[in-house]
């Protein structure tokens, strides 16, 4: 059986959640806390130390491009990487994208701006003690600032955030443009990446207030969630 380790909210790991869905592999899945990331307990399962990882019969793997990749390797249908090459270097692209760059936005809108980050940062520490709670509110929105600072979407106003954010949204909806799926006529990995972002996304004002001006954007985000949700 694959254990997946994750952070519940994390992008990457719904990412691979979904991607075991669809295929329908059976997993079980290991909550990695705060606590064993500070007191380095993760760090002995997964030395990188990030989620998500899987651990499929003793063979540890990390980093969820990777992940999905060999998932698909191991559980080839319904495959989620187009046959025509073309279409398969697109899918990449469009996945590094999501989790390369639509990433840092929603880690700076959940987790830094304040009036979001009170609520995302409640639902990473519902398990955890009561001094991890006391001090995830100044902590995390602090290490998240830095990550995003330094890569740069920290740096940006606002403002500017909510008009390239439009700008991302804009292309997406304009891509679509009538087809069902980002790439070719199946669901592909790009679709699960770049919904999972947005996903996450439409969890902030900000986001919410974007992704409501474009419909067909939801219709498609709703075709993405039903294919791949965990079905009970
Ligand atoms: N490119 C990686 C990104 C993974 C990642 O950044 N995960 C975040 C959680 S969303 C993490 O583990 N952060 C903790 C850290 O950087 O130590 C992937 O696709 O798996």
């Amino acid at each position: 059986m694959i254990t997946l380790y994750q952070y519940e909210i994390s992008p990457f790991c719904d990412k691979l959640r979904r991607v075991m869905n669809y295929k329908k592999v059976p997993y079980q899945l290991h909550d990695v806390s705060v606590m064993d990331t500070i007191n380095g307990a993760y760090k002995k399962i997964n030395p990188i130390g990030k989620v998500p990882a899987i651990n499929d019969d003793g063979h540890v793997l990390v980093d969820s491009t990777h992940i999905a990749r060999y998932l698909d390797d191991k559980f080839p249908q319904p495959s989620l990487y187009p046959t025509d090459k073309k279409q398969a270097a697109l899918a990449h692209m469009l996945e590094d994208w999501a989790d390369e760059s639509l990433y840092f936005y929603e880690m700076y809108l959940r987790l830094v701006v304040p009036h979001n980050a009170s609520r995302w940062i409640g639902e990473i520490t519902k398990t955890e003690p009561f001094y991890i709670k006391t001090i995830a509110p100044t902590v995390i929105p602090a290490m998240m600032s830095r990550t995003t600072q330094a890569q740069g979407v920290g740096r940006k106003s606002l403002e500017l955030l909510a008009k390239e954010l439009r700008d991302h949204v804009t292309a997406i909806a304009e891509w679509l443009s009538g087809g069902q799926w980002l790439v070719g006529d199946k669901l592909s990995i790009a679709d699960i990446s770049v919904f999972c972002q947005l996903y996450c996304l439409d969890g902030t004002q900000e986001g919410a207030a974007v992704l409501n001006d474009f419909p067909e954007v939801k219709a498609w985000m709703l075709r993405v969630d039903m294919a791949t949700r965990m079905r009970s």
